[in-house]
């Protein structure tokens, strides 16, 4: 990492491609152009304009250097002003203990947002300062996002984090819902220039279907376009399993030896023909019945969904419905269908079964919304800080996350945070949502630490491995280290307590499971001396070295001489590739009876409310969402490069809509829905389908007493202002933040 090196090899923290990124650095350090690594063993060169952009989020002027303060200001109200790190962890211990000592723990609540996924530094040490606030008011992105998926793998194979992928480098057939890696470079299914690996499945003859209410470039791209109503996939994907079990041509394969309910399956479908969800879909029974019968015939086929199949009323049940199809056609778990993959850090198993996934365990105070994965619907939130009463959330933690523009109803959000009587946010911007902090503590930026994807490699297409170095010294504190502390602030241990107790706790807990939980690679093994053996340095580095060196593919410390180790990811800046994905049944299934459970009962319930819908009179008019490749939810827009040129915030809306309502392209219209109105620029056309417009989330930069000062003279719209709060997947608690009923007129 020393300054006068020329090239700098690391894995694209942005997006969940996981790209490698070549960075080319000047005599002084400065970084001067960034490519695709050709030697990456992944991404092989490929890379997009946001992973070009990298290094300039590190020399952003408007990124925060130095920890900001809330002070009363020279006006009698109050501004944050930058302090030193001694000050802010200070007033982060009065603030939290004020809190508690006033209202108790479960007026403090915590808000984790998207990049804590990504690499390995927040996914370790996110978890004890969550745990440390010992609080039940855990928020994520990931109810904004994935958690209908976690619930349905949870439900149907025992572990919320055991997500089939499409096996798309091998797959003959591929059915997209929801989802446009054109843009997005793919989600759930890390593949770095996943476009690429679609166009190469029709290249050898493959066919693509893509069903989206939008004509995406990935739907350009595909055999075959089915429109469809949003928020009717779920209709849809039972739809087709119904035709597959009522034609015989439902065939699990030989995993069915491992599967549990098919029979149930047939019952609980039967309400749901091809004709019964043909109007509210909008898609034809024939065409439906012939969708199905593709992926039965195909020699192998994946289905897969995301945004536009989970961020809907109906998600738990589309999740699981893709799996499903996979499932009955005999593609879980085969080369070319949908597989588990068997990522590094994870350790083996050597048998099915387990204590099963559980949901509901607690429910919010305010509304009654159960849990899911130990997290409470980010829906909520604001109504939690509103309603008066015993449990009131009173504190807010936010890492890495931008709530404000990120989940529905956001006004209402808006303005609960600013009702908060303390706030920290863990963030190096001040925008819209870290406005309202008492205290921002600002992480060094991407570049100053180390990467590995913990997250992204259990749902790699490929097996991989690849760490990378930081470039640069951090300038302050590192995230660890912030969260550290934090952690030892919420647990009563003061500002001074030193972060290296944490560091600790973490590779100790590591050691302890790998000793001694389940299979127990480690049995025997004295922790001690295992602590060691460890050669890496920083705190992130040493809990990944466990992992890996405990996990699947690890050298066990030494009894498995060829295993990986962390010394040999160090020494391959390019990545590891440990091969394609292989059959991973039956051991990977951890739900009690250790077989797949095709009909878990609360999903079947659940088809009672999907059946009543097939006859609800559908709204005249629905919102959807988009993402375009320049941009990356709400946070990149302070990239001029990214943002120059025309402006994307726009509605879409169809040549029929525009026509009759009196909308042209580059007017401004009037958006309403039950819970806010807005007004956006219009662009007419044909790519939505009549009855729906598009607007993307992440903007509306226009707020003030944030420093985004390039996102802020191209604002754009917040299409979350619209989003409605109250309505969503109730076993996920994941927003709906499609299929949105709203009206339209001329500004
Ligand atoms: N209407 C609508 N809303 C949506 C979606 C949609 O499709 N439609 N998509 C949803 C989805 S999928 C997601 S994932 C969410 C995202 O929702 P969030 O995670 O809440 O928001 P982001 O825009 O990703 O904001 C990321 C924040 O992290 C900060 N950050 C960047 N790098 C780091 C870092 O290294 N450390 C720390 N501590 N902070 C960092 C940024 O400054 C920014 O404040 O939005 C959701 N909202
Ligand atoms: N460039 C870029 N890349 C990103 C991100 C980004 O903001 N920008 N965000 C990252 C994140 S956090 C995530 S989670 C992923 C998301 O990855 P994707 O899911 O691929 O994201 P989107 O591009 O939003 O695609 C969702 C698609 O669903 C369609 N849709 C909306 N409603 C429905 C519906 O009811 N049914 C169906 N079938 N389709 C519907 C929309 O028209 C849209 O084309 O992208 C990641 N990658
Ligand atoms: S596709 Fe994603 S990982 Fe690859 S360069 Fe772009 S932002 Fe980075
Ligand atoms: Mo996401």
């Amino acid at each position: 990492m020393s300054a006068s090196t020329s090239t700098h090899i690391r894995t694209c923290p942005l997006c969940e491609a996981t790209c490698g990124l070549e960075l080319t650095l000047d005599d002084q350090g400065e970084v001067t152009v960034i490519r695709g690594d050709r030697e990456d063993v992944f991404s092989k060169g490929f890379v997009c304009p946001k992973g070009t952009t990298l290094h300039r989020l590190h020399t952003d002027p408007d990124r925060l250097r130095a920890p900001m303060v809330r002070r009363p200001s020279a006006e009698g109200g109050s501004e944050l002003v930058e302090a030193t790190w001694e000050e802010a962890f200070a007033t982060v211990a009065d603030g939290l203990a004020r809190v508690v000592e006033t209202h108790g723990r479960d007026a403090l609540a915590v808000y984790l947002g998207n990049p804590s996924a990504h690499g390995h530094h927040g996914v370790l040490f996110g978890r004890p300062l969550v745990k440390a606030l010992g609080t039940r008011n855990v928020f994520s992105a990931s109810t904004v996002d994935q958690m209908p998926k976690h619930v349905s793998a949870g439900l149907m194979f025992g572990n919320a984090l055991t997500i089939p992928v499409p096996d798309l480098d091998r797959t003959d057939h591929l059915l997209v819902l929801g989802a446009n890696p054109w843009e997005s470079n793919g989600s759930l299914c890390t593949a770095p220039d996943f476009p690429g690996r679609i166009e190469a499945i029709r290249a050898r003859g493959g066919r693509v279907v893509v069903v989206d209410p939008r004509r995406t470039r990935t739907a350009e791209h595909a055999d075959e376009h089915v429109r469809i109503r949003p928020g009717t996939d779920a209709m849809l994907l039972v739809a087709m399993a119904n035709v597959l079990l009522a034609e015989g041509l439902a065939d699990p394969g030989p995993a069915g030896e491992w599967m549990e309910g098919l029979d149930d399956l047939a019952a609980a479908l039967a309400p749901f023909t091809p004709q019964a969800v043909s109007a509210p879909t909008g898609v034809d029974a024939g065409t439906i019945a012939r969708l199905a019968r593709d992926i039965a015939a195909a020699p192998s086929a994946a289905v897969y969904g995301r945004i536009g199949t989970t961020t809907v009323e109906f998600g738990t049940i589309a999740s699981w419905a893709v799996d499903v199809l996979n499932a009955l056609t005999g593609n879980l778990d085969r080369p070319g269908g949908a597989m588990w993959p068997s990522p590094a850090h994870v350790k083996a198993r050597s048998a099915p079964g387990g204590r099963g996934y559980s949901l509901g365990r607690w429910s919010s105070r305010a509304s009654g919304r159960p849990e899911a994965n130990g997290e409470l619907p980010v829906a909520v939130l604001a109504e939690e800080i509103l309603t008066p009463g015993k449990g009131r959330v009173r504190a807010l933690v936010t890492v890495a996350g931008n709530p404000v523009l990120s989940t529905p109803q956001s006004a209402r959000l808006d303005a609960a945070l600013a009702e908060l009587d303390f706030m920290v946010c863990v963030d190096p911007a001040l925008n819209e949502t870290t406005r309202h902090a008492d205290v921002i503590l600002p992480p060094p930026s991407q570049l100053s630490k180390s990467q590995y994807d913990l997250a992204f490699y259990a749902l790699a297409v490929r097996n991989i491995a690849n760490w990378s170095p930081p470039l640069y010294e951090p300038e302050g504190p590192s995230e660890v280290e912030i969260l550290a502390r934090l952690a030892l602030i919420a647990s009563g241990l003061g500002p001074d307590a030193d972060p290296q107790a944490v560091y600790d706790l973490v590779v100790d807990t590591l050691l302890s499971d790998a000793t001694t939980k389940g299979d127990a690679p480690l049995a025997g093994r004295d922790v001690e001396e295992l602590k060691g053996m460890l050669t890496a340095e920083d705190p992130a580095d040493r809990a990944l070295e466990v992992m890996i060196r405990s996990g699947q593919h690890g050298d066990h410390f030494g009894a498995r001489p060829d295993g990986l180790t962390f010394e040999r990811l160090v020494e391959s800046p390019h990545g590891i590739d440990l091969g394609p994905l292989v059959p991973q049944l039956p051991d990977i299934i951890s739900t009690p009876s250790g077989r797949v459970e095709l009909a878990p009962a609360p999903i079947v319930a659940d088809l009672g409310r999907l059946a009543a819908a097939l006859d609800a009179e559908p709204p005249a008019m629905v919102l959807v969402g988009r993402r375009h490749l320049r941009s990356n939810n709400s946070w990149m827009h302070n990239v001029e490069v990214l943002v120059k040129g025309r402006d994307r915030c726009t509605l879409q809306v169809h040549p029929d809509d525009a026509g009759r309502l009196g909308l042209e392209s580059g007017g401004s219209a009037r958006v309403s829905s039950r819970v806010g109105s807005l007004e956006a620029t219009v662009e007419v056309t044909d790519e939505v389908m009549p009855g729906v417009v598009s607007l993307p989330h992440g903007w509306g930069h226009s707020a003030p007493g944030t420093r985004m000062r390039v996102a802020a003279a191209r604002p754009g719209v917040n299409s979350n202002v619209l989003t409605d709060a109250e309505v969503l997947d109730p076993l996920s608690g994941t927003a709906a933040l499609n299929a949105i009923p709203v009206t339209l007129e001329p500004a």
